[in-house]
């Protein structure tokens, strides 16, 4: 953790866990008691300082959501935050970096985001030149690279770096583990691809069934997802007039099957924001998450009366209810400042900076055990 970040290892163990105490250890006022006091705010994924610092100097000095958001996020891709950000992170089974992003405005609902991104750093950049300069939402590999590259972004670079070659290269020498095959063969639990189903092979029906078996009572965990390797930064920022934006930008999961494309880009899944309401972001197994469009249910919720606090623990617990095993996280934030953070299968941490605190302060939240 950077020097001078204060850490207030604030918990409560609720229902499924959340915070939503102060750092000085007060309830959290609603928002009737102090109104708009709280804003402008950023609010982020993991204690990632310097990204929060880079979008608060952004909305304090009068810049909009959006701009802040990008100035946040393009700050932990430089960075490459906890390497699961941006360039020289979570190889694909080729050895391959990838990137997913998104961005949303909250006030017009627009929203631009690419997906399986190659060649091209900057992908929140990518995901703003899709919101700002088409009437589409989403843009996926080749060609969203090429249509960042036409509109200024540079590149081509290589989204590689010896640090995730050589993760890459003692993951093949491990035989592929872990991975995110299911029902094929050669058993994805000993072996390396090429893989098959079934009905490619005469012999394998019982194998298939076997290893059937085994995915159904697969974890996050057991696919190699943890705070190690998926450490998204979602970011939610809201402005003194209550304009809100909120953007995603990750590296995704280790190991991936090439051409998947996580919860980072799916707007509702990795991130959410409707002024009339407030935001939500959120981390973790994409590949589960993304079923359940968390950020849109936490925004929904709180729009039906919950608070930040309720609807947080409401949209990991649906998942839970589900997928007990499932690793992941999300922040909600009213429109008034109001935050909380849920969590499962993981301690999650999310960084503030508000309107009247002197630097980010970060929030611890635990599972419940
Ligand atoms: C994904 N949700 O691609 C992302 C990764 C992540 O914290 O959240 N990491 O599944």
């Amino acid at each position: 953790m950077a020097a001078g970040v204060i850490l207030f290892p604030i918990i409560m163990q609720l229902a499924i866990s959340s915070v939503s105490l102060s750092v000085d250890g007060l309830a959290v006022a609603s928002f009737e008691e102090d109104g708009n006091k709280r804003l402008p705010i950023v609010i982020s994924t993991w204690a990632f300082v310097d990204a929060v610092r880079a979008a608060w100097e952004v909305v304090e000095g009068g810049g909009s959501p959006i701009d802040a958001v990008v100035a946040g996020c393009s700050t932990c891709e430089r960075l490459r935050c906890d390497g699961s950000v941006g360039y020289g992170g979570s190889p694909d089974e080729n050895g391959e970096t990838t990137l997913d992003a998104m961005i949303m405005d909250g006030t017009t609902m627009d929203v631009g985001a690419v997906g399986a991104l190659r060649s091209v750093r900057d992908a929140i950049g990518a995901a703003r030149l899709v919101m700002d300069h088409t009437e589409h939402t989403l843009l996926v590999g080749d060609q969203a690279s090429a249509f960042a590259l036409s509109l200024g972004l540079s590149g081509p670079a290589n989204l590689s770096t010896d640090d995730s070659l050589d993760l890459w290269s003692t993951w093949r020498d491990k035989k592929c583990q872990p991975n995110f095959w299911q029902n094929v063969i050669p058993d994805p639990r000993f072996s390396c691809g090429p893989y098959h189903t079934w009905r490619q092979s005469s012999r394998h029906s019982r194998m298939v069934q076997e290893c059937g078996e085994r995915t159904a009572a697969r974890g996050s965990s057991q696919k190699g997802i943890g705070p190690a390797n998926h450490d998204t930064i979602s970011m939610a920022v809201i402005d003194k007039s209550a304009k809100i934006a909120v953007g995603t930008s990750t590296n995704g999961a280790t190991y991936k099957i090439p051409g998947r494309v996580g919860d980072g880009p799916i707007v509702g899944a990795s991130g959410y924001a409707d002024d009339e309401v407030g935001a939500c972001g959120a981390t973790g197994d994409g590949d589960i998450m993304m079923r359940f469009l968390p950020c849109y249910q936490v925004v929904e919720s709180m729009r039906l009366g919950r608070s930040p606090e309720q609807a947080a623990e409401d949209a990991i617990a649906r998942i839970k209810r589900k997928f007990p095993l499932f690793v992941g996280a999300l922040f909600a934030i009213d429109r008034h400042g109001v935050h909380a953070g849920a969590c499962n299968g993981w301690t999650f941490q999310y960084a503030v900076q508000g309107h009247g605190m002197e630097d980010v302060e970060i929030y611890t939240v635990r599972p419940q055990s």
